[in-house]
């Protein structure tokens, strides 16, 4: 009981989630191997580089590389212990697309011997534990593979969701408690010796379709309120009351918390795991649907706004400020900010309309189309325009006067400068 893991431990992806489990493992005092099918990604970590943005990350990954605790490969390599941190998106039916995780799973099997820890970290559908477990005994009957209700196994297959905030993962992935659950309760005790190496938060012990399915509801349960915050700002606008004093005042009650309405809500996990959900049980998950599609008709409505607004000018520039899914990160994936500059484009083909994001240097490739576009930087862009829409709230479009968007039409999407003075 309260085992702690000794030895060496392989992680298959090195992106969001693999690569700052891999410093928090390695500086541990264990052996990391990283495992990554970008040989660029794999190049930067072992010269001790981060190929993505994300607070305190670099310095960790300089510091495992330099102690000789973090390596990193493009061959699965042999190890006690194996976690799989790989993409799971959907498909166009908006059914999991798993195809990485069986990868990864193809890939771990030839290295296994009893023993071996195997632990799924990417977000999966209720079963894809289970599914791991059959690929790998497909790929290696001489092994022995745990099934519920049976004794003894070679392998230890067991899921751990990561539940980390971009922009707080250092933080979170040490202190956030972590749900683990077995195929087996052996399953989960063994699997839970690997996060006893770094978490402070509780490690809580289960089975595996449950710890798939706490993940999907917490993602769910989010984009829900959020749905609610949007629908609030839909309904606040047509009775020509501000949103942000309905939801400040309803958040005194004691037992109230509304979140915020935005242009949409983006990311790689919110918009995507609530549909395993559906897919699952179509019949059965309506409000989760439903949040699903009020979250994503946000965009449509932000840039039919926008619109609305550009028909009181004869030719008018408009500034959009931000093109990442949220505040503070430079990730720009499934980014509904993107989405609006990419609708409004398309709506005003003959607009000037300059963006801006402090985290983003190239016109993302869904905006590359558009020729009305440019880059700009926000001081110049909030000069020019007529029309200032702010998409994202990252700190820097936060420190702008009020006075340098006197006179012009402004469209706070995130109520980030509502604060300031009644733009
Ligand atoms: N958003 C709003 N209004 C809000 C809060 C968020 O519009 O009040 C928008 C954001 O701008 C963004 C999207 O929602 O576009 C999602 O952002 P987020 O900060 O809510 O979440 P993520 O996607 O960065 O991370 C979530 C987290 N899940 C929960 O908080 C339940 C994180 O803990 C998970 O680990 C992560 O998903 C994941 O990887 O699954």
């Amino acid at each position: 009981m309260n085992e702690v893991f000794k030895g060496r431990l392989a992680i298959l992806g090195m992106g969001y989630i693999g690569l700052p489990t891999a410093v928090a493992i390695a500086t541990r005092g264990i052996d990391v191997i990283g495992v990554d099918v970008n040989p660029a990604t794999v190049a930067a970590v072992s010269r001790g580089e981060v190929p993505f943005i994300e607070p305190d990350l670099a310095v960790g990954v300089s510091g495992a590389v330099a102690m000789g605790r973090l390596t990193a490969t493009t061959e699965t390599p042999e190890a006690d212990a194996f976690i799989i941190a790989v993409p799971t998106p959907f498909n166009e039916d908006r059914t999991a697309d798993l195809s990485y995780v069986k990868a990864a799973s193809e890939q771990i099997a030839p290295k296994l011997k009893s023993g071996n820890i195997v632990v799924l970290e990417s977000t999966s559908p209720p079963g894809t534990t289970e599914k791991v477990a059959e690929w790998i005994g497909a790929l290696r009957p001489d092994l022995k593979m745990p099934r519920d209700g049976e004794n003894g196994t070679d392998i230890f297959v067991a899921h751990c969701p990561e539940r980390v905030l971009p922009g707080r993962i250092m933080i979170e992935i040490v202190t956030n408690d972590r749900v683990v659950g077995g195929l087996t309760p052996k399953c989960a005790e063994k699997a839970a010796s690997i996060y006893r190496l770094f978490a402070q938060g509780e490690i809580l012990l289960t089975d595996a379709a449950s710890a798939e399915m706490a993940k999907l509801v917490e993602n769910a349960y989010r984009d829900v309120n959020i749905a609610f915050a949007n629908e609030l700002s839909l309904i606040s606008e047509s009775l020509h009351i501000d949103v942000w004093e309905v939801i400040r005042l309803a958040n005194r009650h004691p037992r109230v918390s509304i979140l915020s309405p935005g242009p949409g809500v983006g990311g790689h996990c919110i918009p995507v795991d609530p549909w395993f959900i559906v897919s699952a049980v179509p019949g059965l998950a309506r409000l989760i649907r439903t949040a699903r599609e009020v979250n994503d008709h946000r965009p449509h409505h932000v840039a039919e706004q926008v619109v609305e607004k550009a028909k009181k000018f004869r030719s008018p520039t408009i500034a959009c400020l931000g093109l990442t899914f949220k505040a503070n990160v430079d990730d720009v994936r499934e980014s509904p900010a993107i989405e609006v500059v990419g609708l409004i484009a398309k709506a005003l083909p003959d607009t000037e309309i300059l963006v801006c994001d402090p985290y983003v240097d190239t016109i993302p490739k869904l905006l590359s189309g558009y020729g009305n576009l440019r880059l700009e930087g926000a001081n110049q862009a909030v000069e020019r325009a007529d029309i200032v829409v702010l998409l994202v709230e990252h700190e820097p479009f936060k420190m702008i006067k009020h006075t340098r968007l006197g006179g012009k039409v402004v469209y706070d999407t995130r109520g980030a400068w509502r604060q300031q003075a009644n733009v």
